[in-house]
């Protein structure tokens, strides 16, 4: 996993690591540091994580340069991600606009969890798009989970009421919930969102309510609009950053955590179900910086 992060965050690593050796090279001219300056934010990590770095630079421009970086970042960052949530069995609701990764990533995170040993039921609890019950049966069946669906019903929460229930006589302890994409904006699906919330919160309190946002890292800031809402609405878990391995733009993992208090716990590096992996601050800011003396040519 590690040598597809890596891979992942080759073209943000390719602009720093340019923009760092050439400032080793010609020194911390005004020139460079904007030259810095611009290729950092261009990954979206923003002003306040790229002031840390550009202070770092121009104070100590020496050759453990990239070290001195490495660890100030890795404090900005949250801890590292765990797989185990809670004692409680748990209910994960993957929320999100339309094509931001959320079906592929309940079916990533139930494969995941299967793989540990945890007894995981998936809910299709996306009833708009014809296509998307049909979308996780695929998955679930590959997967090897369970999978509770009404192909008949136009109601969301009557089918994750089904799902709960289902989860809970079973003792499931794992419940993932694929929603239907909605933007922040629109209030209709918005308040429906909510309503799933109140019966997740008040009708199954046998389980602790985990609320996960997948979002895309192709679309940089907008996504910290996007998470703000939701968060605002309902208190989110964490995020998942999918397509990591399309962009170049992997660094909105800080101000998501600096500016709003999501941590990002799993990142999606690809388009099978392999390709999730839990948040590792260490590995993800060696491979931001090209940092590789942790990294086995085998691993890579
Ligand atoms: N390259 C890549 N593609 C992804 C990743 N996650 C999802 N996708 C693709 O993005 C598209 C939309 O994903 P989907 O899960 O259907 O999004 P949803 O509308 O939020 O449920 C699909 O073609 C997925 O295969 C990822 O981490 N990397
Ligand atoms: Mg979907």
């Amino acid at each position: 996993m590690l040598s597809k992060l890596f891979k992942a965050l080759s073209r943000s690593r390719g602009g720093i690591s340019h923009a760092l050796s050439n400032l080793l090279l010609k020194g911390p001219s005004v020139n460079e540091l904007d030259k810095l300056e611009e290729t950092l934010l261009e990954t979206d990590m923003g002003y306040d994580t790229v002031e840390v770095i550009t202070n770092i630079v121009s104070r100590y421009p020496g050759k453990d340069l990239k070290n001195t970086i490495r660890d100030q970042l890795i404090e900005i960052l949250p801890f590292q991600a765990e797989l185990k949530i809670d004692k409680k069995p748990c209910v994960i609701p993957i929320v999100g606009v339309n094509g931001s990764g959320k079906t592929t990533s309940a079916a990533k995170l139930a494969h995941m969890y299967m793989e540990t040993g945890s007894d995981v039921t998936l809910v299709a609890a996306d009833t708009y798009r014809a296509a998307a019950v049909d979308q996780l049966k695929i998955w679930s069946d590959r997967v090897g989970c369970r999978l509770i669906c009404n192909e008949n019903s136009g109601e969301p929460t009557s089918v994750l009421f089904d799902g709960l229930e289902s989860a809970d006589a079973h003792g499931s302890d794992i419940v993932l919930v694929d929603t239907a994409g909605r933007l922040h904006t629109s209030s209709n699906l918005m308040s429906e969102l909510e309503k799933m919330y109140r019966v997740m919160d008040n009708r199954f309190s046998q389980f602790s309510v985990n609320p996960l946002i997948a979002l895309d890292a192709c679309i940089g800031q907008n996504s910290l609009v996007q998470a703000k809402e939701f968060h605002q609405q309902h208190p989110l878990n964490g995020a998942i950053l999918t397509k990591l391995d399309g962009t170049a733009r992997g660094g909105i993992v800080f101000p998501l955590f600096r500016e709003l208090g999501i941590p990002v716990k799993f990142i999606g590096v690809g388009e099978s179900l392999e390709d999730l992996a839990l948040f590792d601050p260490k590995a993800y800011v060696d491979s931001l910086l090209g940092i590789e003396n942790k990294l086995s040519d085998n691993e890579r």
